[in-house]
């Protein structure tokens, strides 16, 4: 008993700690620099403070969910994994960085790594659990937006650093060393799993044909791909430095949204998704373009909210009828991933007509910063929805108590 509450204590100590410490974001030209000149040593000494700051900034906004959401089994589930990791990592802190200890410190990060491996598919869980339990108001929903945004860029960027490490400095069959991150056979010019020419036309192709499949399964029939650079049809490779894997996820993501509009609008003769890749100065734009029927402004924003977006998974028995695209976290996380290094992912709908996607990423790569979250004062306040009042005539929706009120606070009351 003792003991365990020593331990209790200690690790308490070490996440204030830790949280005192603000992340240090790198770009993908940093990733790139630092793969080249690989030293293992270096990368143990950076992630062994690094990891543990990332996790305790996140840990901390865990713990300002509101009541309802954290005592969810699946919220408490994550928690735990969360602690369990952290409290693994800093057991490094003043370990010698030995073969011996470099080596157990890399199969620590696998480790972490699949214990993590569920983690969104856990929090919808909990999130699922919430809305059967209780109403939930728009400012606890508001909270959670926040958060879900917040805690899944944080995991991204954390898998970032482990993969990196993972990739560079972990055994790997010999002869294997680079094909091995995700599939794309690439003579080997990776750099972990960053590619500083990733071929953004071999990945709308790929992306396009993986939910095309999915598509013929479910419809019987798909639109095609017309495929533009400037505005021209053109198939020659466009190279970027990027995660292949991250560009993929947003563009398969972004497929089969346009390929259901598509198909559930036209049952004969579905018109072609275009796709157009702009190189810019300072964006590269890869716009897909559908002509599915578009959807109205108040649907298009709710797409990004994670609370519309939970529902529960299909049931085994109707798997083989799943649709092709629908409720999950699909277009947040793609979001995300667009947003980690600077893009940005947005929609623009014609209603009646169809869609517009359009995916950012920087040109350069020393701009392509991580965004990560801070755990700060600031943060904190976005955990305690207070009341508000609309100072727009119409209704309010993010704390919205006031939805359509003829009351006035006292020009001293602070309710912000
Ligand atoms: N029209 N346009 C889109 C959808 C409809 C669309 C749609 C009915 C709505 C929900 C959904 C999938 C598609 C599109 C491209 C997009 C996003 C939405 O990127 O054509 O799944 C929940």
């Amino acid at each position: 008993m003792r003991l365990a509450g020593t331990i209790f204590s200690n690790v308490t100590k070490m996440l204030d700690f830790y949280s005192q410490f603000n992340p240090s974001p790198l770009s993908i030209k940093q990733f790139i620099d630092f793969g080249l000149n690989a030293c293992e040593k270096k990368s143990y000494i950076f992630l062994r403070k690094e990891l543990p700051v990332r996790l305790a900034n996140i840990m901390k906004e865990i713990a300002l969910l509101p009541e309802n959401l954290l005592r969810m089994p699946s919220v408490g589930l994550v928690n735990q994994w969360y602690e369990r990791s952290f409290e693994e990592i800093i057991r490094f802190e003043k370990m010698e960085p030995e073969q011996k200890v470099l080596t157990e410190f890399c199969s620590r990060l696998v480790h972490i790594r699949n214990r993590h491996a569920d983690v969104v598919q856990t929090m919808a869980q909990g999130v699922l659990e919430l809305k059967e339990s209780h109403e939930v108001d728009c400012g606890v929903e508001h909270s959670i937006q926040y958060f879900l945004d917040r805690f899944y860029m944080s995991r991204i960027s954390i898998r970032m650093l482990i993969n990196q490490h993972t990739i560079l400095f972990g055994e790997q069959p010999v002869g294997a060393k680079q094909s091995s991150v995700n599939g794309m056979g690439n003579g080997g010019r990776h750099i972990g799993c960053i590619d500083p020419a990733c071929d953004v036309v071999g990945v709308v192709q790929d992306a396009y044909e993986n939910a095309r499949f999915l598509c013929d399964r479910y419809y019987l029939a798909s639109p095609e791909l017309e495929l533009l650079q400037c505005g021209v049809p053109d198939l020659r490779p466009m190279p970027v430095v990027y995660v292949p894997s991250h560009l993929y996820h947003m563009l398969f993501e972004l497929f089969k949204n346009a390929m259901r509009a598509v198909m559930e609008r036209h049952e004969s003769c579905p018109p072609p998704i275009t796709v157009n890749i702009v190189p810019g100065k300072e964006d590269v734009s890869v716009k897909m373009s559908d002509r599915g029927g578009g959807i109205p402004r108040s649907v298009s924003d709710l797409l990004f909210k994670y609370m519309y977006s939970t529902a529960p998974q299909p049931s085994k028995s109707d798997e083989h009828t799943v649709p092709l695209a629908g409720y999950g976290y699909g277009l947040p996380i793609s979001r995300l991933y667009a947003r980690y290094f600077h893009g940005d992912l947005c929609l623009l709908s014609c209603e009646g007509h169809g869609t517009d996607a359009v995916i950012y990423l920087k040109a350069l790569s020393n701009e392509a910063n991580e965004l990560l979250p801070i755990f700060n004062k600031t943060s904190t306040k976005f955990y305690r929805p207070s009341a508000q009042l609309a100072d727009w005539s119409g209704s309010l929706n993010t704390a919205g108590v006031a939805k359509n009120s003829r009351e006035k606070l006292s020009p001293l009351s602070n309710s912000l």
